[in-house]
């Protein structure tokens, strides 16, 4: 939106009058209830800008609204919901500083039947590498990217509510980065994955010491799977180090992943499964089974 507008006020019900309105205008010229306009302009779906205190919408993008398909749940080729157009959302509101908004969107992605963990994957995960690609071209600024991190880490707890399993556990995975290695997501999102399916995982997040590391997996011990995991290219030089003190001190099979693990050409100790997608970690951790 532009800084051109003129004061609110007009006749909301004809949509004429003054280019912007306010939510409660806006709510009777639409005929939905005043928290559902609320909500899509937390959304992103309606833009609107704050004045003093108060949202005001362009009449415009009211008539845009109203001629948009309806579409609550829009489904993939196999049936399930498909976040796409949410992922824009969601950046919209990470890049904003708006937690509520970027809350909003995820839970109308819960609501709407998608999974937690195709939550995470699919809505943070896909919005966290947008706000990478627009901090790269300049779009987005060091202090907006760390502030839409910092976010999706609080979504990711929020979200992590409604992964939890009850009953027995089928193992315990432990999930982290090497030293240097400073993203700490990738393991947070994969965490969600893995405890929907039933494992008790330990998320040691990013930059772990190769001995702390290594200590607190043996202490874990019997441990299912271990998951390293490497963002940044070229992968941090301690991954080598930190895999090769795994594998001699423990006896759990460990998958190296992450977007640094799939361009490196890594040379890695026998045993050691590299997985070149977010599923593919899944399936190989949850296996615990080494792949040669
Ligand atoms: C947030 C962010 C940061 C934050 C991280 C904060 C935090 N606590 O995590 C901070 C500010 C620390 C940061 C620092 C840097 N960053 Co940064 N960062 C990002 C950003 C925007 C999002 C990262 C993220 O969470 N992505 C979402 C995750 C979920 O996506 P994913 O990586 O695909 O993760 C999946 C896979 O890893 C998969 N997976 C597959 N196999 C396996 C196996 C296992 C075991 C696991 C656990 C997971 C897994 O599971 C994940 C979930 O789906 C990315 C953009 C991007 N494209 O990701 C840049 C990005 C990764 N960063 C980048 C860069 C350049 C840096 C810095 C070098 C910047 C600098 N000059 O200081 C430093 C590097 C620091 C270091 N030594 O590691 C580049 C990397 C480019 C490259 N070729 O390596 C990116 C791609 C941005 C860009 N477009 O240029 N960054």
């Amino acid at each position: 939106m532009n800084g051109k507008h003129p004061p609110a006020g007009g006749n909301a019900g004809g949509m004429t009058g003054a280019e912007e309105v306010g939510l409660r205008e806006a709510s009777e010229g639409l005929g939905l209830h005043y928290m559902t306009v609320y909500r899509y302009v937390r959304s992103g779906k309606l833009p609107a800008r704050r004045e003093r205190g108060e949202w005001l919408v362009l009449r415009s993008d009211l008539r845009a609204l109203v001629r948009q398909p309806q579409a609550p749940v829009e489904r993939g080729r196999r049936g399930h919901p498909r976040h796409e157009p949410r992922v824009g959302h969601l950046v919209t509101t990470l890049l904003a500083g708006d937690e509520a908004g970027a809350w909003t969107v995820i839970s109308e992605a819960l609501a709407s039947g998608a999974n937690a963990s195709a939550v995470s994957i699919e809505l943070i995960g896909a919005a966290m590498r947008e706000v990478g690609e627009r901090w790269e071209r300049g779009e987005a600024s060091v202090a907006d990217e760390h502030r839409a991190s910092i976010i999706a880490h609080r979504l990711v707890g929020r979200g992590g509510a409604h992964v939890s399993r009850r009953g027995r556990h089928r193992g315990i995975i432990v999930l982290g980065a090497p030293a240097g290695e400073m993203h700490s997501l990738p393991s947070a999102l994969l965490t969600d994955v893995l405890r929907a399916e039933g494992f008790e995982v330990h998320d040691l997040g990013a930059n772990v010491p190769t001995a702390d590391f290594v200590a607190c997996v043996a202490g874990l011990q019997p441990v299912w799977a271990v998951g390293i995991v490497v963002t940044t290219s070229p992968p941090s030089r301690m991954l080598v180090p930190l895999v090769r003190e795994m594998r001699r001190r423990v006896k759990a099979p460990v998958v190296v992943g992450g977007a640094a693990a799939i361009h490196a050409n890594l040379r890695l100790p026998a045993g050691v499964v590299v997985s070149r997608s977010t599923a593919e970690a899944a399936a190989l951790l949850g296996a615990g089974a080494e792949v040669r």
